[in-house]
């Protein structure tokens, strides 16, 4: 794994900024209770004394994310004050993951100049109502892997487009993600209705890690987590039944934290994949950039660009240092 632990030299930075960048979806989109029409965050650009910049963004998901925006820009403002005094910045004030994500990506300049014509979307992202769902697989050309989201309507329905689509594609193995939104009765009534081969794995079916544990026990389909490794207090213990791990690093953190992640289940020969929350083109080629580095031989969850109008994308300054007399506050 190519190690890009921020070993940085923080006194060479000799300035900063911060750019509020704002994305409209192309259509509004529900996380967690939040129907959301834009998606909103804040890109941090270093200047290195050898003249060279590294860039990043954090973009906290309402929803997922514990820190809010506001959070955000105050964490990213104390770690920068140093910069008038001309003092080195202190990593310690930037505990939110998006913030230590973006910072970490600054400091080792991580590539943000991949191709976005040439992203791998190894792993489409099919979002919408069955027929919507339907329509778009047949436009993709059948693919032998997809990611759907289960758990938005009755796991009867869930069932039904599985097996339509199982249908279309008997080669199909669907990767399905419920964000911990069943319970064990429905995930069993879902599992029951389809033919377990279908199903790579569930991404967090249930809303207790027991129950998740419990349906793969009795179904035999396997589990991923990803909101599970998000909680800070959560100790990995390998299991029978967990077959991949999702790293979401603007939601994980730092890069120290998202490698040891991929270190441990790689130990336990677990799948690991970087997956995307939806941040702004720049952000997903950094993704992009980093699946290669820690996950070359996985599918990266990158699919989420397709949802934002980035022709519509924004950039507002906000801050700079050091702070000059009259600033371009936006
Ligand atoms: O549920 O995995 C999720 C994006 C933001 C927040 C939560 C999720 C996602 C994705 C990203 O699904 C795409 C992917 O993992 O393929
Ligand atoms: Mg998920």
């Amino acid at each position: 794994m190519t190690n890009l632990t921020a070993t940085h030299n923080l006194s060479k930075i000799v300035a900063a900024s911060i750019t509020k960048v704002s994305t409209p979806f192309k259509q509004p989109m529900l996380f967690k209770g939040h129907n959301l029409c834009s998606r909103e965050g804040y890109r941090l650009k270093l200047h290195f004394s050898d003249g060279t910049i590294g860039k990043g963004e954090a973009s906290p998901l309402p929803g997922f994310s514990q820190e809010s925006l506001n959070d955000c820009l105050l964490q990213l403002k104390q770690v920068l004050a140093p910069l008038n005094l001309n003092q080195p910045i202190d990593l310690s004030k930037a505990d939110a993951p998006s913030v230590a994500f973006a910072l970490d990506c600054a400091l080792s300049k991580t590539s943000y100049e991949v191709d976005s014509m040439t992203l791998p979307n190894e792993m489409p992202l099919l979002i919408g109502s069955n027929q919507t769902i339907v329509k778009e697989y047949k436009q993709l050309g059948k693919p032998d892997r997809i990611k759907l989201k289960a758990a938005r309507q009755a796991p009867s329905l869930d069932a039904a487009l599985v097996n339509q689509l199982h249908q279309l594609n008997p080669a199909l193995k669907c990767i399905l993600d419920a964000n911990q939104a069943w319970t064990a009765q429905d995930a069993d009534e879902f599992a029951n209705r389809i033919p377990c081969k279908v199903i790579a794995y569930i991404e967090e079916p249930c809303a207790t890690y027991d129950d998740t544990m419990g349906f793969f026990k009795t179904t035999g389909i396997p589990v991923a987590l990803d909101e599970t490794l998000q909680n800070k207090n959560f100790k990995f213990h390998p299991q029978a039944g967990i077959a991949a791990l999702v790293i979401k690093p603007s939601l994980i953190g730092s890069f120290a934290r998202c490698q040891r992640c991929i270190e441990v289940a790689k130990q336990h020969n677990i799948q690991t994949y970087l997956s995307s929350s939806f941040e702004s083109p720049m952000a997903i080629k950094q993704l992009a950039y980093l699946a290669q580095c820690w996950t070359p031989n996985q599918p990266a969850g990158l699919d989420t660009i397709k949802y934002l109008d980035i022709d519509k994308l924004t950039l507002t300054p906000i801050a700079q240092w050091p702070q000059k007399p009259c600033s371009t506050d936006g």
